[in-house]
C-alpha cells in the first residue's frame, strides 16, 4: 500500500494524469470509461479507468511542491511510467493570454523542495516524447485554444510577503508562466526514471494584484481546463512505455 496515497499499487495504471485540485481529479476521472476511486487520503484522491481503451489513473497532488512531491514519489514507487500534470499558471508574457494553454518543456527551479533533493545546477526538464505527444494532441484538439510551449517557473510563494516576487527577471528571460509544482514533478520523475510533462491553463497575469484580481473560477477557465484535460489524456496514452 502506498502510505500517503492509500492506493494499492496493483490498482494503479502506469499512465497517470496528476493535478492539484481533488475536485479537478474527479472531473477528469469522470471522462474515463469505467472509472473508479482507488484511494483517498488528505489531498490525494486517486482514480483509475480507461481512455480510448487504455488504462489511465488520475491523482490529485494538492498545492505546492513539498506535498506534491510526496504524491509523485509514491506514484513512481507504485510503478508509474508516465506522469502528465494538468495544472494552472499565471502568465509572464502579454501574448500568453488568460484562457490559453502552455506546455512546459522545462522549469526554472525557484522552489525549496528540489534544492533539498539535487544540486543547484541540476535541470528540471520534461521528457521530450511527452512534450511532443502534448503538442500533437493540442494541435488536433477541437477547442482550438492558443497553445504555447517553453520554459516555465516554479515558485513556492503564492501571496507575497515583504520580498519582491522575481517576476520581472523571469519575464525578461522569456519565461512563459509561473506555477508551484512542475519543478518537483520534473526532478522527481528524472530521478525515478518516469517520463514527465505538464500542460497549464493560464488563469491571469502573474504580476496582477492577486488579492484583488485572482479569479480562476470563470467559464473561460473551465473551458481551458476541460481542453487541457482531454489533450493530456490523449497524450498520456500516446507515449511509449
Ligand atoms: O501551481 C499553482 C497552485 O497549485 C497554480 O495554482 C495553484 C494555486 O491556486
Amino acid at each position: 500500500m502506498l502510505t500517503n496515497l492509500k492506493v494499492d499499487p496493483e490498482q494503479l495504471p502506469k499512465r497517470i494524469i496528476v493535478c492539484g485540485d481533488p475536485k479537478r481529479a474527479a472531473l477528469i476521472a469522470s471522462k474515463l470509461t469505467d472509472y473508479r476511486s482507488v484511494g483517498e487520503n488528505r489531498e490525494y484522491h486517486s482514480y483509475a479507468g480507461t481512455w480510448k481503451g487504455v488504462e489511465v489513473a488520475v491523482v490529485s497532488h494538492g498545492v505546492g511542491s513539498p506535498g506534491a512531491a510526496v504524491c509523485f514519489e509514491e506514484l513512481a514507487k507504485g510503478g508509474a511510467q508516465v506522469m502528465i500534470r494538468v495544472g494552472t499558471a499565471g502568465s509572464y508574457q502579454k501574448e500568453i493570454t488568460p484562457g490559453s494553454l502552455v506546455i512546459s518543456s522545462s522549469v526554472a527551479r525557484q522552489d525549496g523542495l528540489t534544492s533539498q533533493l539535487v544540486p543547484a545546477g541540476f535541470p528540471a526538464v520534461a521528457d521530450r516524447h511527452v512534450v511532443e505527444a502534448l503538442a500533437q494532441a493540442a494541435n488536433k484538439h477541437e477547442a482550438n485554444l492558443k497553445v504555447a510551449e517553453g520554459i516555465t517557473l516554479t515558485l513556492d510563494v503564492f501571496y507575497n510577503g515583504v520580498l519582491e516576487f522575481p517576476h520581472k527577471l523571469y519575464q525578461k528571460a522569456g519565461v512563459l508562466a509561473v506555477e508551484m509544482e512542475n519543478s518537483a514533478l520534473f526532478v522527481i520523475c528524472a530521478l525515478r526514471g518516469v517520463k514527465a510533462g505538464s500542460i497549464l491553463a493560464i488563469d491571469g497575469y502573474a504580476d496582477a494584484d492577486l488579492l484583488e484580481s485572482y479569479n480562476p473560477h470563470t467559464e473561460e477557465m473551465a473551458k481551458a481546463i476541460e481542453a487541457e484535460a482531454s489533450i493530456a489524456l490523449d497524450a498520456v496514452i500516446q507515449v511509449e512505455i
